[in-house]
């Protein structure tokens, strides 16, 4: 075939790929593939259509910009267009920008930038004609948007009538409408309830909700938008720049973003890119970069247009957080409690600023709803310092012969069974401590810093040792000889003298931190220091059943039977035996008293009037002693305690002849009485 043949091919598939992915993308807003590879698609196509211009077709989707739009909504010709944004993906690029920015203006001095992030939403213009909301229209191809004002009109930050009295008469904003990431949280966890789809990303779920024939569905979507622009304006632009122009409609009663700033020249932008890029993932909506514009509008005049991109503003991405790649293998890993979980082995793919060549998949219920099989082409996604996960697969890219994952029956470990009890989600291998993966993973807990915080017992070290059978358990670490630690890999006189000095100052410990150590499940460190504050000692623990486990504040009959079970089993026994013989030790509490033995327990008071301290105090120091405080008087108030102007709580324990007493009486009873 000839090179133009080939061309025509390629072009040919690229077209009917693009053109799909379209209409998942805009008419359906259920996108199968990340917006990089769309963007690979195009660039391969607008490649082709650059070195053979006469393949170049007027259906090619290099031929048009924006949206498709849905039949059922009225076009909307916007007077002034709709602009799209050049990016930049790089320091140079920014530089790059404000070079051929500065070649164009007549400046002394740094250049003004109004800087924000950039929303990951659907752009929209809202018409006010009279300070009253007219129009709603999506963006469209930038000249011909869709008719969105019944939809639009439901969204609650959105006024209806612009505040005041001073705006201009036609009033034309352009912003983002986005659904920020706790309302498209809520709303997936209903659809999933309900048995429905789920949308794939906040964006996607946005622009469904708005593009929505029904406007009762939009109105039952947490929708919200800020403004960053202008369309028409009948008095002309409020102010001078960008930034004081789009403030002013916060008087308007329309919303910009929290986080618009002027900078100053590009190092101004660059430092701005990176604080939002570290506060990214504590914003509450998704963003995918931050916007510069040349804050004076009139330097935004001079420089004008390329297209229908202005010259005078860009998009400084952040590098993508999906992207595709190719399951090599899928491996299962044994925790410490012996879970086991499926880990996708991929071909390397670089993704949210970092190459990834592992994603977790949870568990097996994951795996099987979302159908991972060797071979796929999966989308991964890495969001800041989250573990990176499989979204989803392309089934279109799935190559022939693939089947199912199932579940090993055996431990790929040690061999035990692999158990998944019905209706739970976790898998776990039943060899307790036989199995060396959960020994590994038992000490490297028994080690890690919220436990005995054994400084330099990392996690390869404790594999090494587990491997050569030299620790078994936690108890065999304190055993360990410098002449042992010396035939380790990497380690050297001085490292295991290190370890030992570390290993002896850990055995000086809070019952909290040991309890917490020995990695019973279900108990985290709120509930190992909520179990040794409830007995005082590991002995009053280890007594105890589980009813009297039940006692613990957060301690459920689940928790109650694990602390228990763990306790039960002999080699658990033992091995804490071992660690105290070694000479682990605290300092032992006194037990908090059993509510029943409280000396206010059973009593009810009601706390009334003025009282010369806060009456929480009042209230936290007798629930203290074992009195419940409540509200409202009834026949089962046991004391109302009357401070000034006390009124009909007094009133009402008069006529039920319940005791009444004053502060200092109180205080008595609390054992601060004079
Ligand atoms: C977003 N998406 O946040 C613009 N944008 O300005 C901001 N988009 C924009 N500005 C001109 N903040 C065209 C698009």
């Amino acid at each position: 075939m000839s090179e133009l043949a080939q061309a025509r091919a390629r072009a040919e598939q690229l077209r009917k790929e693009i053109a799909r992915h379209d209409y998942q993308y805009y008419v359906l807003d259920n996108p199968l593939i990340p917006d990089a590879e769309y963007d690979r698609l195009m660039r391969e196509l607008r490649d082709i259509e650059s070195r053979f211009p006469e393949l170049v077709t007027p259906d090619s989707p290099t031929q048009r910009v924006g949206g498709a739009p849905r039949e059922g909504f009225a076009e909307v010709r916007h007077k002034v267009p709709m602009l799209s944004l050049d990016n930049a993906f790089s320091e140079e690029d920014m530089r790059a920008w404000e070079k051929r920015l500065l070649g164009r203006l007549d400046h002394d001095g740094p250049v003004s930038y109004a800087a924000e992030p950039k929303l990951d939403g659907l752009a929209i213009s809202l018409r006010y004609e009279q300070g009253l909301l007219v129009l709603g229209a999506t963006r469209g191809d930038g000249r011909v948007g869709e008719d969105v004002t019944a939809n639009v009109r439901t969204i609650k930050s959105i006024p209806l009538r612009l505040f005041g009295d001073d705006w201009p008469e036609v009033l034309e904003v352009r912003g983002e409408i986005f659904m920020p990431r706790a309302g498209f949280e809520a709303l997936n966890a209903r659809a999933r309830a309900r048995g429905e789809k789920t949308f794939v990303n906040p964006r996607n779920a946005a622009a469904g909700s708005l593009r929505q024939l029904d406007p009762k569905v939009t109105a039952s979507r947490p929708l919200t938008m800020f403004c960053y622009g202008f369309g028409e304006i009948s008095s002309g632009p409020p102010a001078d720049t960008y930034s004081a122009s789009i403030r002013r409609l916060v008087d308007w009663g329309l919303q910009i973003s929290p986080e618009l700033k002027t900078v100053a020249g590009v190092d101004g932008c660059i430092d701005y890119y990176q604080d939002i890029g570290r506060r990214r993932e504590q914003l509450p909506y998704d963003i995918d970069g931050v916007v510069f514009k040349v804050d004076s509008l009139a330097d935004q005049e001079a420089l004008g247009f390329v297209s229908r991109a202005p010259r005078w503003a860009i998009a400084y991405k952040f590098p993508a957080q999906e992207e595709l790649t190719r399951v090599l293998a899928i491996d299962f890993q044994v925790g410490r409690t012996g879970a086991v979980t499926p880990v996708a082995r991929l071909e390397p793919v670089f993704v949210g600023g970092a190459t990834v060549s592992n994603a977790t998949l949870h568990n097996m219920d994951e795996v099987w709803r979302k159908d991972v099989r060797v071979g796929d082409t999966v989308i991964i996604r890495r969001a800041g310092d989250v573990i990176p996960e499989v979204v989803g697969v392309v089934l279109e890219r799935r190559p022939k012969g693939t089947r199912r994952v199932t579940l090993p029956k055996h431990c790929p470990v040690c061999g035990s069974e692999v158990i998944k009890p019905e209706g739970e989600a976790v898998a776990r291998c039943t060899g307790g401590l036989y199995c060396p993966a959960q020994r590994k993973e038992s000490i490297k807990h028994f080690a890690s810093r919220k436990a005995m915080d054994i400084e330099g017992l990392g996690d390869k070290l404790v594999e090494q040792l587990v491997d050569n059978e030299l620790v078994h358990n936690p108890a065999d670490l304190y055993h360990l000889t410098k002449a042992q630690l010396v035939g380790l890999e990497r380690m050297g006189e001085k490292s295991a003298q290190n370890l030992l000095d570390e290993l002896e100052k850990s055995k000086s410990t809070t019952l909290p931190r040991f309890l917490y150590a020995l990695g019973i499940r279900e108990v985290g460190e709120a509930t190992a220091l909520a179990l040794a504050q409830q007995f005082g000692s590991l002995k009053a623990i280890q007594a105890a059943s589980e009813d009297e486990l039940q006692e613990t504040p957060d301690v459920g009959p689940i928790v109650a039977a694990h602390i228990a079970a763990f306790f039960r089993q002999p080699h658990n026994k033992e091995v804490i035996d071992k660690l105290i013989a070694a000479g682990i030790h605290w300092q032992e509490g006194a037990p908090r008293p059993r509510p029943e033995d409280l000396p206010l327990a059973g009593k009810t008071f009601v706390l009334t009037g003025a009282l010369s301290r806060p009456r929480d105090d009042y209230k936290a120091r007798l629930q203290a002693l074992g009195a419940k405080v409540s509200g409202s008087v009834s026949k089962k108030t046991d004391y109302v305690v009357a401070g000034e102007d006390p009124g009909s709580k007094l009133a009402k324990a008069e006529q039920l002849g319940i005791e009444i007493l004053d502060e200092e009486g109180l205080l008595k009873l609390l054992g601060e009485g004079r």
